[in-house]
């Protein structure tokens, strides 16, 4: 392995080849905690040639390669497993915007460009890119597309493969495929741009992007409301949808569990109703500078859920101040859910209708498998998808962490029948990374699972790109 190293050190320059325990450790952990591996060496390429250059020499070394932007990943996608045999390739340093066209609506990127900063050069030109995490802050575009990320503007605007228009990407064996095409209009045969996206790293690595741009809506109106339930909240987003129309931007739901946990362990975060409620919901509107009536518009869907019964109360965000208080609570729900303990994320979605009753049947086959099992249950209900995510029972004021990761395969294959029987995804935005690998092709069909594989041995006959991950 000398040898390769020697290469990927021309290739990157010494400094950006790293190898020594403390200088790799950030990188082959991930953000949960839960996964953490170990690298042959960490490599971090400057360019598209320097990407192509490393690729190239793995290839040819017969090294596998572990993708990685941000390193927020949900389901241990983005580090390498315990053989120390890969090379972590991390798109960290190629941050370049390359150019902006608010006309045609799109930007170019490099793709370890952050999405915050993707925000920040779609608004520095009037326009909004509308992708929105609670990692954005970190997460970079090549792994919102290599994961084909959600968030909390979907409802809207779609998930990240409705985002993009073309890409760039070096693929298994090193050669670059420049599809930076954005065209709107473009039927030349199968859809390259979209067989990358969601793919997690396991087809090639994506280098550049070029990305849609939609009119700017500074203007909010934003509410956090009460309701009794699941169905309560299903109804209320129809009532939304009728009066709000294309303003509706979010709409977002959380279980007191979940809200409860924000309160307890995140600096500075308060409740803003007088009584607590079962569940929650986050509603906003959102517009461009000329378009007035939000706030009417939220009213109304307010008053007229509050007669249907399904409101309890209600806080509207006054200030730009009192709106982000009201995001911290839904945004800050992972990061509190960390910090309580262990954490079995389930990323699922199902039908909006059934979500309801999915939801109540669940709670009761969970406490079967283990007594007093917490859900925290939190999400996109707008989009039918929640993160049924469950959290260790307490005992003498302990979250008994070691019983919920014992009987965490029984919980989470009752999780995930139930999901399959009634037609729905056990990934809806997270991909299946490590975690979900083996899960993922055990509920799909062996035609697709078959398709799947030839789509990867047709890119990637020698399995170098992220073995383990996606594919079991
Ligand atoms: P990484 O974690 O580095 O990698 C993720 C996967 O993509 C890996 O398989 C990796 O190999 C691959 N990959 C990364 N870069 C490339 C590349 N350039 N080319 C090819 N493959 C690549 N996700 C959602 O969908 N919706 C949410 O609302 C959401 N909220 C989150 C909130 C928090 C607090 C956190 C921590 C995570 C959240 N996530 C969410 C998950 C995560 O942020 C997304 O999956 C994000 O898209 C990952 O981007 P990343 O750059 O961190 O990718
Ligand atoms: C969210 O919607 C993210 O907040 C993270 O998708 C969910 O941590 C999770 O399970
Ligand atoms: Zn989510």
């Amino acid at each position: 392995m000398t040898d390769l190293l020697d290469h990927l050190r021309t290739a990157v320059g010494d400094a950006h080849v790293l190898t020594a325990d403390p200088d790799v450790a950030a990188y082959v952990v991930d953000w949960t905690g839960m996964y953490a591996g170990r690298a042959l060496a960490v490599v971090r390429p400057g360019s598209t040639a320097e990407v192509a250059a490393v690729v190239a020499a793995c290839h040819e070394a017969g090294v596998a390669i572990v993708p990685q932007g941000g390193n927020t990943g949900l389901v241990g996608g983005g580090v390498p497993d315990a053989s120390g045999e890969a090379v972590v390739l991390s798109l960290g340093r190629m941050r370049t915007v390359r150019a902006v066209d608010p006309v045609a609506g799109t930007i170019t990127v490099d793709a370890g460009v952050v999405l915050a900063d993707v925000h920040a050069a779609a608004a520095d030109a009037g326009r909004l890119f509308p992708m929105s995490l609670g990692s954005e802050g970190s997460c970079t575009i090549g792994g919102n597309l290599a994961t084909n990320a959600g968030g909390t503007a979907v409802l809207r605007y779609g998930m990240t493969r409705e985002l993009v228009l073309g890409l760039e990407v070096v693929l298994p064996d090193g050669r670059v495929w420049d599809g930076l095409r954005g065209l709107r209009k473009d039927n030349t045969g199968y859809d390259l741009t979209q067989l990358f996206v969601g793919s997690e790293g396991t087809l090639g690595v994506i280098t550049g992007a070029v990305l849609r741009l939609f009119p700017a809506t500074p203007r909010h109106a934003t509410a956090w409301v009460a309701v009794a339930s699941v169905e309560a909240a299903v109804s209320l987003l129809g009532v939304a949808q009728s009066r709000a129309g294309a303003h509706l931007s979010t709409f977002e739901i959380a279980n007191r569990q979940a809200v409860d946990l924000v309160l307890a362990h995140l600096p500075g975060a308060t409740d803003p109703l007088a009584e607590p409620s079962d569940w929650y919901v986050l509603v906003e509107l959102a517009g461009a500078a000329t378009e007035e009536g939000l706030d009417d518009a939220l009213e109304a869907i307010l008053g007229e859920g509050v007669e249907a019964g399904l409101v309890a109360d209600a806080a509207i965000a006054g200030s730009p101040a009192q709106r982000s208080a009201l995001w911290a609570l839904r945004e800050g729900i992972s990061e509190a859910q960390k910090v309580e303990g262990a954490t079995l994320k389930h990323d699922v979605t199902l039908p909006i209708a059934d979500l309801a009753a999915w939801a109540t049947a669940m709670a009761p086959v969970l406490e079967e498998v283990l007594p007093g099992v917490r859900p925290v249950t939190y999400g996109h209900v707008g989009d039918g998808n929640l993160h049924y995510n469950v959290s260790a029972p307490v005992l003498d004021g302990k979250g008994r962490d070691a019983e919920l990761l014992a009987a965490a395969p029984d919980l989470s294959r009752a999780i995930y029948d139930s999901v399959a029987a009634g037609h729905g995804s056990i990934s809806a935005e997270h991909g299946l990374g490590r975690s979900k690998a083996v899960a993922g092709s055990s509920y799909k069909s062996g035609v697709e699972v078959d398709l799947m594989r030839a789509v990867k041995h047709a890119l990637d006959p020698r399995g170098l790109m992220n073995p383990g991950v996606l594919l079991p």
